[in-house]
């Protein structure tokens, strides 16, 4: 039997051209294997086979065009004829009826996999009926019936009591909705009551020794405390940050002594994003594990000499030990975020087991204010990120002062968190406060807790026992009465949840468990905890870096520091013993969980480069065919997917706007992830291209979020890293979209070192025709250069794009070096040349310049143009005229990076500059023109600045023309004309410089600006 293969619905395109044929005449296929690649003028697709058996005849060559339902080939004994209603796809209702049946087996397993949930549960009810009849009574000033009010709620509580919370929780549930039909839009429940989320008789106990933790703790706060200060006596510009550990001091003790996991050989490890500027607490643990010595330490923020301490984690600075770079406030919650999604990413595309692994990042109160902190919430509660814990210390502090003084920042965070979705978890009591709140049987505690704002809470800690009393118990006289048994000093012992190591690790206990969503964990601290007089709780306590000796004596006695007065006023660590029970103990809790924390190691593989021949087709001239350089790029991408050592390990990332770059084929090919899979049916799924998610889908299609998929590319490029496995990202923007945009986290991907691709596509102020000011980018470059291990390059045609492409791969991936790629490509449809067959070429293409045509005609004058992205067309047409009309010789190089060029002069000139009695090294730019006659015309589509840079390399008459100013909607014509680097520009330009240059009597330049019509006295674009 044969069967033909036809080709499908390919949307909107009609005789497309068929670019490549995937398989020969003879040959076994299968079902899915790709025939041929199609293209349009926007992108190019591959066409799978519906169909499995013997290719008897191919019906279409290169070349061909072609439309839906045309014969492609002809299969010998189809094994699996695909029948219509295969080729249907299955209907919503199947689909969905597939995904109910998963989520059931799933929650079938649930209890299998988390027993100690299904007993924490069953406990829960039996506890409960254990309990006695107490509720938390929260009084209303506006309850008109009292009496109705006690009959509800004690009916509430004998359900409680009888049938368990689950059942009250039932009959609430039901309640609102009944009031909800009837109209009232109530309860508006944003919040809980200012308590703790996890009631004293769920706590989790720690199986910890208390008493030798809390010793560990204060030798810790301590050495944090003195690092900053010894180091501020000796060299007082270095500053740091004492009241922010102070504050967290437990929050990390905790996690650190019980929860998180260290990477080794058997598990991938926990991942911790620490609060920046806590890091002095960081480096004092490390040196009571004996990871960092008191040298060390007096090396804090002393980074330029090897072996000094990074101000903030650092993985540039510290490869050895830091992991995330998070001290720009409001990326490490985003950062946390996209890992953990990463991290699921990768277990749902089979590339790394599921351990259970966690994310915990720790966030301080005031950096919740950054728009991005918050930004990418939804998605984690929508990717049902249980791997996720957000720790935020609320100190109720920022650095000026009250993070909310009139409110309550944790009420706050809680309402946004749970409208998102997120299980929050609230510590705001310790344990001390325990037996109040059970006797508060009127309610007036809480209610003056919920009444209390922020602002108050934190005078009060900078206070006394006497103020609280009268200020906090003092307003109502049922409080009054609660505290009157308690001395003042009892009263200022009564804590709050994130200093209390029970409360802590209770919800640590509950986070780590909690399955289905991610979770907030919200702890109530004090900023400067324990410092006393010089610190606790007051405005200034986060610059606070030194303390004086009374001060320190405060903090020695106030955390039993054993250190003598004397040895208190020489500021000197503490550490004890190696046998002692202290350190015995750390050691024996960090072995426990597999090793330190934090630490940075990797042991990837690296990713073989695909072979010189992968791109040989971008070496070709394309003809007459015209085709940007985004669309080459999805040409190479479609390549890269059929490298087998390759493929698997490509992260295409784009932020929705695949089908501007032509890159809506991958749908299909590769399929979008989801982590849920798809559950309807695509409206375009007849279509080739339709939109396919799926649980192992390897593009990763962010939505309009340039920050979520730079979060997802430090993820990825960082993979090597956190998870052992080389990945290699690769994001597509608008260029404008770019750098300016996410510039912070390309910064702490820089510092991260990742390694990807960073592609700016519809790059170029001109090229980008039609969309205006904020879209046209003419600076993208010149920001990528400030980042030091980003390498950069504006190609103008296909081959460079090959070369400079595959060298990324092999330095990036297989050689693992720590720079990341940013290349621009463009929109503009142009046929390509064939790749020069100048050995030079490469490695020109590779430094930055290479020359690309020569016309040497006329042997009289001759003038040296460099030109890079779509301007060296411009370029290249202007030469042919100036030659043409005016007999004039030029020399044109295709300058693929300024950036690179000026980076090779820089380091050329210092070498010459510090070695002035060794031989002068010539740097490449040199190289390549000093021998070269005429002077120098250089341009681009982005500002002068990008080819300026490399102008002091150049010893002769350098010019320069540019896209300054703001760019505006128009066509490409009259844009570069607008913005002179049109030919007719470069051809006028071109013959003004050669008359400054007495090289052209200057009425050529007059003439040219007579004939294209140019207006000398038009303002310069930049005041326009
Ligand atoms: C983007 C950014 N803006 C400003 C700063 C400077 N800065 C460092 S710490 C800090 C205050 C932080 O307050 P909070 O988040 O409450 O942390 P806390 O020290 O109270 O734990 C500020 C403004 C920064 N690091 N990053
Ligand atoms: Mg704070």
């Amino acid at each position: 039997m044969t069967e033909k293969l036809l080709v499908p619905d390919i949307g909107d395109f009609e005789n497309v051209e068929v670019i490549e044929l995937l398989v020969k005449e003879g040959q076994e296929i299968k079902k899915n294997d790709p025939i041929v690649t199609i293209e349009s003028d926007k992108s190019s697709v591959e066409i799978p086979s519906t169909i499995g058996g013997k290719i008897e005849k191919i019906e279409v060559k290169i070349g061909d065009k072609v439309s839906k339902g045309d014969l492609l080939l002809i299969v010998a004994g189809a094994k699996s004829f695909s029948s219509e209603s295969e080729n249907v796809p299955k209907n919503t209702e199947n689909l969905i009826q597939e995904a109910e049946t998963s989520l059931k087996k799933l929650e079938e397993k649930i209890p299998e996999v988390s027993s100690t949930q299904s007993k924490r549960q069953k406990n829960e009810t039996t506890k409960v009926k254990e309990k006695k009849n107490e509720i938390i009574q929260v009084v209303n000033k506006g309850d008109i019936d009292p009496l109705e009010t006690k009959e509800w709620l004690e009916s509430l509580s004998a359900v409680i009591e009888k049938d368990g919370n689950k059942r009250a929780h039932y009959l609430i549930k039901e309640l609102i909705n009944k009031a909800y039909m009837e109209g009232a839009n109530i309860p508006y429940t944003q919040n809980t009551p200012y308590i703790n989320t996890i009631p004293v008789t769920e706590e989790k106990k720690s199986s910890g020794d208390q008493n030798i933790e809390r010793r560990i703790r204060s030798l810790i706060r301590w050495n944090a405390a003195a690092m900053v200060v010894r180091v501020n006596k000796k060299f007082p510009e270095l500053g740091g940050h004492i009241g922010t550990f102070a504050s967290a001091a437990t929050l990390y003790d905790v996690g650190m002594n019980h929860f998180w996991r260290a990477k080794n050989n058997k598990f991938g490890g926990d991942l911790v994003y620490f609060q920046g500027h806590s890091a002095p607490g960081m480096y004092a643990r490390a040196f009571l594990e004996g990871r960092l010595n008191e040298k060390q330490l007096d090396s804090f923020r002393q980074e330029v000499n090897p072996g000094g301490l990074s101000s903030y984690p650092h993985p540039w600075l510290m490869p050895n030990f830091w992991q995330f770079p998070t001290v720009s406030m409001g990326l490490g919650p985003m950062l946390a975020i996209y890992q953990a999604r990463f991290m699921k990413y990768l277990i749902n595309r089979g590339l790394i087991k599921d351990e259970g692994r966690k994310v915990w990042a720790f966030l301080g109160d005031g950096e919740m204010d950054e728009p991005e902190s918050l930004g990418a919430i939804g998605l984690a509660a929508r990717e049902k990120l249980d791997n996720l814990i957000f720790v935020v210390n609320c100190n109720l502090q920022r650095l000026d002062g009250p993070v909310r003084g009139n409110g309550k920042i944790i009420q706050e965070l809680e309402g946004i968190f749970r409208g998102a979705g997120w299980n929050v978890i609230k510590v705001v009591w310790g344990s001390y406060w325990d037996s109040l709140l059970a006797n508060d049987k009127t309610g007036h505690l809480v209610k003056t807790m919920n009444e209390t704002v922020d602002g108050e809470y934190q005078a009060m800690k900078a206070r006394d026992g006497a103020y609280v009393r009268e200020k906090f118990f003092g307003k109502y006289s049922e409080t009054k009465k609660l505290v009157s048994s308690l001395s003042d000093k009892d009263i200022w012992r009564l804590n709050r949840g994130g200093h209390d190591p029970h409360k802590v690790f209770a919800a640590y206990d509950k986070a780590s468990k909690n399955i289905g969503s991610p979770t907030v964990i919200i702890a109530k601290t004090i900023k400067g905890y324990g410092m006393g007089k010089s610190g606790e709780s007051v405005n200034t306590t986060h610059q606070t870096k030194k303390l004086d000796i009374d001060d320190l004596m405060y903090y020695r006695d106030r955390f039993d520091v054993p250190l003598t007065d004397n040895q208190v006023r020489n500021i000197e660590y503490y550490k004890p013993d190696q046998n002692s029970a202290e350190i015995k103990y750390i050691k024996e809790r960090r072995l426990k969980l597999g090793g330190f924390i934090p630490e940075r190691t990797t042991y990837a593989k690296p990713i073989k480069t695909p072979p010189k021949d992968i791109f040989d087709n971008m070496k070709k001239s394309t003809g007459k065919k015209e085709m940007s350089t985004t669309m080459a790029l999805v040409r190479m991408l479609t390549s890269l997917l059929r490298d087998k050592n390759v493929t698997q390990r490509l992260v295409p990332i784009i932020p929705d706007e695949a089908r501007t770059f032509g890159m809506e084929g991958f749908f299909q090919k590769i399929g979008i992830y989801a982590h849920e899979g798809q559950k309807y049916e695509p409206e375009d799924s007849a279509q080739l291209s339709s939109y396919r998610e799926e649980k192992s889908g390897q593009v990763l299609e962010e939505g309009i979020t340039e920050a979520g998929a730079m979060s997802s590319w430090i993820a990825a490029g960082t993979s090597y890293t956190n998870h052992d496995i080389e990945m290699i990202p690769i994001y597509l923007f608008y260029s404008m979209f770019g750098f300016q945009r996410i510039g912070d986290f390309a910064w702490a991907g820089a510092d991260s070192q990742s390694r990807g691709f960073l592609i700016g596509a519809t790059a170029g102020r001109t090229t980008l025709a039609g969309e205006g000011l904020q879209h046209q980018d003419g600076h993208s470059h010149l920001i990528a250069s400030t980042i030091p291990n980003c390498v950069s390059y504006d190609p103008t045609f296909h081959y460079e794009l090959a070369v400079i492409f595959r060298e990324g791969l092999r330095r990036m991936h297989e050689k693992k070096e720590n720079i990341f790629y940013y290349i621009t490509t463009m929109n503009e449809n142009y046929p390509h040349p064939e790749m020069p067959k100048d050995k030079r070429c490469e490695e020109g293409i590779l430094k930055g310049m290479y020359k690309i045509k020569e016309f040497n005609k006329h042997k009289k004058t001759k003038i040296q143009f460099l030109g890079s992205g779509t301007i060296l067309r411009e370029m290249i047409a202007g030469a042919e005229i100036l030659q043409k009309e005016y007999k004039i010789d030029s020399e044109v190089w295709s300058v693929t990076s300024f950036n690179e060029l000026r980076r090779n002069g820089l380091e050329v000139e210092r070498y010459n500059l510090l070695n002035p009695n060794k031989e002068q090294k010539k740097s490449y730019v040199e190289k390549c023109l000093s021998d070269t006659e005429g002077p120098i015309l250089a341009a681009s589509d982005y500002m002068r600045m990008n080819s300026d840079q490399i102008r002091p390399y150049i010893n002769k008459s350098f010019y320069s023309l540019g896209t300054d100013g703001f760019g505006r909607s128009d066509t490409r014509t009259k844009l570069r004309k607008f913005f002179e680097v049109d030919k007719e520009h470069i051809v006028t330009y071109g013959l003004s410089v050669l008359a400054k240059e007495q090289l052209l009597p200057s009425k050529y330049a007059s003439e040219a600006i007579k004939k294209y019509k140019i207006d000398s006295d038009k303002p310069m674009p930049t005041k326009l």
